[in-house]
């Protein structure tokens, strides 16, 4: 198939890096994906036809769930199964008020769960307001392989996700119902900075075979109103993953997110010949241009490339990544635009 070709000799970053391959098409790829490689100005530069060796990112300071996640790849599991198995981690974490069971509630009481994952084909499948089921990126896959749809929402995604087996819970932990409870005494809605729109799990994950795929799983904002969705379970905003080229993920004011469909923005930047570094910060731009709210909202993007690459890049300070790489977990510190 004719479709998306890489730009022949596309310069990549800031230090004119080219792809050395002449235009690939989907298909030549899948052949040959050791011509994918790239030589970059990476903390470990990728030798030509060499594959970078498996690696998962995610979004802030989630040490057990990349740790899992590059387990899974370092063990031989493909990028789609390391991702769920990673993110599964935070959604069962009843710390956590921004994912999964303990997520904080709307402003009725209701937790209410937003996921999406991304296969390397393509394929892709998200579940939105689910208020009964803890895990929703596999819920998402579910939705994905079973089903002719793309999208399930509400009582729909979890009557579908009983019929696969799913539990059904209560996610609203004693903790999180005290400090609704709490919220409720003076109900203002404006989140905080790094604290009420923290905790979301995006995840990317490159495999040995260079396969990348992703997940996103939050409960979104805290207090939201009902029935609000934000960016993490809509493809192209919260998450996008092309294979040929790269992935994307975002954390942060969802709204906003929506507005500049950041993900595959990232994406697209990446193909036009972008590092993943360099993409992150243009779609932060994008929003930050656009106006002079960013002050009072955080958003913060991480990507990875085909060739193993990666960036990140956030408005406020505070917003860390995890990179699993070669056996080691490490939290990267993440450059930010607000320097005033
Ligand atoms: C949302 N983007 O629902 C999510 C919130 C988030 O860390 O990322 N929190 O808008």
């Amino acid at each position: 198939m004719e479709r998306r070709k890489f730009i022949k000799n596309t310069a990549i970053g800031t230090v004119g890096v080219t792809f050395g391959t002449a235009a690939i098409s989907c298909n030549d790829m899948k052949n040959k994906k050791e011509n994918s490689a790239v030589s970059e100005t990476s903390e470990k530069p990728v030798i030509a036809n060499q594959k970078p060796s498996p690696i998962a990112i995610c979004t802030w300071q989630f040490t057990k769930a990349n740790e899992v996640a590059g387990a899974a790849l370092k063990a031989g599991k493909p990028a789609l199964d390391a991702a769920i198995e990673g993110v599964e981690i935070e959604e069962e974490n009843l710390k956590n008020t921004t994912v999964g069971k303990g997520g904080a509630p709307d402003r009725e009481g209701n937790v209410t769960l937003d996921a999406c994952v991304m296969a390397p084909d393509g394929d892709c499948g998200a579940v939105l307001c689910v208020s009964t089921i803890t895990n929703v990126a596999a819920l998402a896959r579910k939705v994905m392989e079973k089903t002719p749809h793309v999208i399930l929402a509400g009582a729909g995604a979890e009557e579908f996700g009983y019929s696969q087996g799913f539990k059904k819970e209560n996610l609203l932990t004693q903790e999180s119902k005290k400090a609704w409870q709490e919220w409720l005494k003076s109900p203002e809605y404006k989140p905080i900075i790094n604290i009420e729109n923290h905790d979301t799990i995006g995840m990317l994950t490159l495999d040995k075979d260079s396969d990348i795929a992703g997940a996103c799983t939050t409960s979104g904002l805290s207090y939201k109103m009902k029935g609000r969705v934000g960016d993490s379970p809509i493809i192209g905003s919260g998450l996008f993953i092309d294979n040929e080229i790269g992935g994307a993920v975002a954390t942060g004011m969802g709204e906003e997110v929506l507005k500049t469909v950041g993900s595959f923005l990232i994406v697209e930047l990446m193909r036009n010949g972008m590092s993943p570094q360099k993409a992150c910060e243009e779609a932060v731009h994008r929003i930050v241009k656009k106006n002079e709210r960013y002050k009072n909202f955080q958003i913060a993007y991480i990507a990875i490339n085909k060739a193993g690459k990666t960036g990140a890049y956030c408005i406020h300070e505070g917003f860390t990544m995890m990179k699993y790489q070669d056996g080691t977990n490490e939290n990267v510190p993440v450059d930010f635009y607000n320097k005033s």
